[in-house]
């Protein structure tokens, strides 16, 4: 196994990486910004290197400096985390280039993903099920395009190939909205991404986000660890996350976990992933794929039993996968919210001193979090300070055990989303399961 390896990433989920080294052995490099030097991690890691100003852009997306960080410390590896540098493809080439293991896939997979247009072509041959579009880059001539919106049906939407996340894309009702809808994009495109190419997809208007975790390693074998649902989001923020996700049959999970894990062996993908797709009317239809460790990670394995991380590590020092798809086992139920320092009604953030901090506890709780009594958020990153998991034999123990948690915390100095998630689990639509996309923002008098 690695010896040493750098962590490129800051809150939880660094803590969360370097817990898994500890695990496995593997000494850990903390690298963190002139703001971030009370991290929990950062005082745990074995080594930690400064790299520079609070900005991220100076700091956790300056890639000569943790490359730098690396070879001072003689480390081996580099894991990415979430966000940041994680699905950036000229970093992960760098990162090989200098020496080291990117831990993740190669950059030629990361730069096709982040081409949804490459993406979407991808796995239309590799047998995912797609949305309806051609998934062909929009050409100039009016009356093709009309033609095309007509044969897909309205609404449409018109994506950009360079977005993702819910960037850089336009719902279309009406013909007579169509041609400038298309010009409207590209333009947002060009300046957003560097890149104007935009494709056309039916829009679906009622659909759940249930997302496939896979992992695959550098000897062809590739597993898929089932489903999560993360329809509960607001402004393509994920709020709660859960797994399995509520109705869906073991029959759908095995014909869709199969078909990703098989997409991965024909593409030859390289560690943990995770294909998104729209759920409607109890069909499938892939969006996006992503590269890299999710925040939502632990929902799934909390039912599998399983780390993730741990197992990003093995892949990426070239061992092969710990299990095969039939020791894969799911038992019982998980959910996570979210944890953000942030006004539970107006969602502006709130970072500030942390002057009270009860972690909750109890069978089938488990809490990710970096934050201590007397830490400060600072103002620089994403206002995201943790997650509260809760698992249990069945839906409705996992939502009770998440009730009597965040009864139990106490986050004081700040503002946080505690009473947002107690809202939720105590919601109606919530307890049924299987709400859309759009039922938070609905619920929350967005629209
Ligand atoms: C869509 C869609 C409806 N129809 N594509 C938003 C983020 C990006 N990953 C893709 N997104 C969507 N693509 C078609 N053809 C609706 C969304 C969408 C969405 C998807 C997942 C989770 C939350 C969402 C919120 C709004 C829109």
């Amino acid at each position: 196994m690695f010896e040493k390896i750098v962590i490129a990433n800051r809150g939880e989920i660094a803590l969360r990486v370097l817990r898994a080294c500890r695990e496995l052995g593997i000494k850990t490099v903390a690298v963190f910004s002139e703001a971030d030097r009370d991290l929990k991690h950062v005082r745990l890691a074995d080594e930690a290197v400064c790299i520079g100003p609070a900005a991220s852009a100076s700091s956790y997306l300056n890639i000569p400096a943790i490359i730098s960080a690396a070879e001072v410390t003689d480390a081996q590896a580099i894991h990415p985390g979430y966000g940041f540098l994680s699905e950036n493809a000229d970093f992960s080439e760098k990162v090989s280039q200098s020496g080291f293991v990117f831990i993740g896939p190669r950059p030629e997979t990361i730069r096709m993903m982040g081409d949804k247009i490459a993406a979407k072509k991808a796995m239309l041959a590799a047998g995912i099920p797609c949305v309806p579009g051609n998934g062909e880059p929009l050409g100039d001539n009016d009356e093709i395009n009309v033609a095309m919106a007509r044969e897909i049906g309205y609404p449409v939407i018109i994506k950009a190939a360079g977005g993702g996340g819910g960037r850089g894309m336009r719902v279309v009702h009406t013909e007579a909205a169509l041609v400038n809808a298309i010009e409207l994009t590209k333009g947002e495109a060009g300046t957003a991404f560097g890149n104007s190419t935009v494709y056309m997809e039916k829009y679906l208007e009622d659909p759940r986000h249930i997302e496939f975790q896979v992992l695959a390693d550098s000897h062809g074998n590739a597993i898929h660890l089932g489903e999560r649902d993360c329809s509960m989001q607001r402004r393509h923020q994920k709020v709660v996350e859960e797994a399995p996700a509520p109705g869906l049959t073991d029959e759908q999970r095995k014909t869709m976990g199969e078909r990703c894990a098989n997409a991965c062996k024909e593409i030859g993908y390289l560690g943990a992933g995770t294909f998104e797709f729209l759920y409607e009317k109890g069909q499938f239809f892939f969006i996006e794929m992503n590269t890299r460790v999710q925040v939502e990670h632990p929902v799934t394995e909390m039912i599998t039993g399983f780390d993730i991380v741990k197992e990003q590590l093995r892949i990426a020092y070239g061992l092969p996968l710990s299990i095969t798809q039939e020791q894969v086992r799911f038992t019982g139920h998980a959910i996570e919210c979210r944890l953000n320092a942030e006004d539970p009604k107006t969602f502006m953030p709130s970072p500030g001193m942390i002057d009270q901090f009860h972690m909750p506890g109890g069978p089938g709780i488990r809490c990710e979090t970096h934050i201590y009594n007397g830490y400060k958020v600072p103002p620089y990153y994403d206002s995201m300070i943790g997650k509260l998991i809760a698992h249990g034999d069945d839906r409705a123990s996992a939502i009770a055990r998440m009730k009597t948690a965040l009864s139990e915390m106490v986050i004081d100095g700040i503002k946080t989303n505690i009473p947002l998630q107690q809202s939720i689990m105590a919601d109606a639509a919530f307890e049924a399961g299987g709400q859309n996309i759009h039922y938070l923002e609905k619920k929350l008098g967005i629209h």
